[in-house]
């Protein structure tokens, strides 16, 4: 019986060490130690073996069971590490690959022109502030020196929601609201970009467009304050050796009123298509705040002056990049974007 152990033992390494795979190595220890195994059945078999020799034959057998039970765990490790070598082999990743290009985005150009105007005003101590695209009379008109049946009203054709409530047609509504907000304090020094609404629409006007309006108020503020800060703005966006050109011209929020004007971006003033041979492009409304603008504001003008200035940013971007049509600026295509 002793035989038949070891005999038992050396059969199940050797068939074990050759084992192809864990499935067949599964197969192997079941047929040797399992259930109904060859050692089971040998073990079974003690029965009939006298008092004497039984402990022996246990003993032999839980050896032979030993040796094959660490024959199991050896194969069943290099096994396993043979699966996990191929499957690293063959889920691998090649990182010297190239990557997937992405998509990069940009900034719309309407974006970079905003940005770089509201940069030199900050730069200049002013702060930014918002209000309302959905406007009440008073605010976008009345207050601004517009009573109901002013002739100027004509000027922007206005999106009426009902009769006392409207689209802004310019962001001086919020400059309004700003100057109640702090007045009587001092000074008032803000810049409102924003969107405004007019009923107009062709290749270099859009029912919505895009407007920066600025506003200074303070003890001794002067015209000549205007010029100063508007030649600076107009240099710092367009160039160095950007010329200004103040004509007279009429707000009835402003007195005096002022159109003003930069040398050609295009061809420096000499004279070309963009500036139609007259060597000025026009970029922006100003002017002094009119005395009753400053009086419903809270303001006493006898007190305090201001200026004001208001330019479309679409205008601007226009120039700046030399676009010939606004409705580019919204269309979202692209082939235009992609040249910024
Ligand atoms: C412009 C031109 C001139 C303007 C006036 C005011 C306010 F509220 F202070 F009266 N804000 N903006 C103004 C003046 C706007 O846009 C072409």
């Amino acid at each position: 019986m002793k035989d038949r152990l070891q005999k038992l033992g050396e059969e199940a390494c050797g068939e074990m060490a050759a084992a192809g795979d864990l499935e067949e190595l599964n197969e192997i220890r079941v047929r040797f130690l399992g259930k109904k195994g060859e050692l089971t059945q040998i073990l079974r078999g003690m029965g009939g073996l006298n008092a004497e020799e039984r402990p022996r034959i246990g003993q032999v057998a839980n050896e032979v069971r030993a040796v094959i039970e660490e024959a199991l765990a050896v194969r069943s490790a290099v096994l396993k590490d043979m699966v996990k070598a191929q499957k690293l082999r063959s889920e691998g990743i090649d990182v010297t690959l190239p990557g997937t290009p992405r998509q990069r985005g940009g900034r719309h150009p309407l974006n970079v022109v905003l940005e770089e105007i509201q940069e030199i005003f900050l730069g200049l101590g002013y702060s930014i502030a918002e209000g309302p695209e959905i406007e009440t009379d008073y605010y976008n008109f009345e207050a601004l020196n517009l009573p109901k049946d002013h002739p100027a009203r004509d000027m922007q054709d206005t999106f009426f929601i009902s009769s006392e409530i409207l689209l802004r047609t310019q962001t001086s509504p919020v400059q309004v609201r700003t100057m109640e907000k702090t007045a009587p304090a001092l000074p008032v020094k803000i810049i409102a970009p924003g969107k405004v609404y007019r009923r107009d629409d062709d290749a270099t006007h859009s029912p919505m467009f895009n407007q920066v309006e600025g506003l200074a108020v303070d003890r001794r503020i002067t015209f000549s304050d205007l010029k100063g800060t508007l030649d600076l703005f107009a240099r710092e966006m367009f160039g160095a050796k950007t010329k200004t050109r103040f004509r007279p011209s009429y707000f009835p929020f402003t007195e005096p009123s002022a159109e003003v004007d930069v040398s050609c971006v295009m061809c420096g003033g000499r004279g070309c298509r963009v500036c139609s041979h007259t060597g000025w492009l026009e970029i922006l409304g100003s002017g002094m705040v009119h005395p009753r603008v400053l009086e419903v504001s809270g303001y006493n003008p006898e007190e305090v002056t201001g200026f004001a200035f208001g330019m479309g940013i679409e205008r601007i971007a226009m120039l700046k990049y030399g676009i010939d049509d606004m409705r580019l600026l919204f269309e979202n295509d692209l082939r235009f974007l992609q040249q910024f």
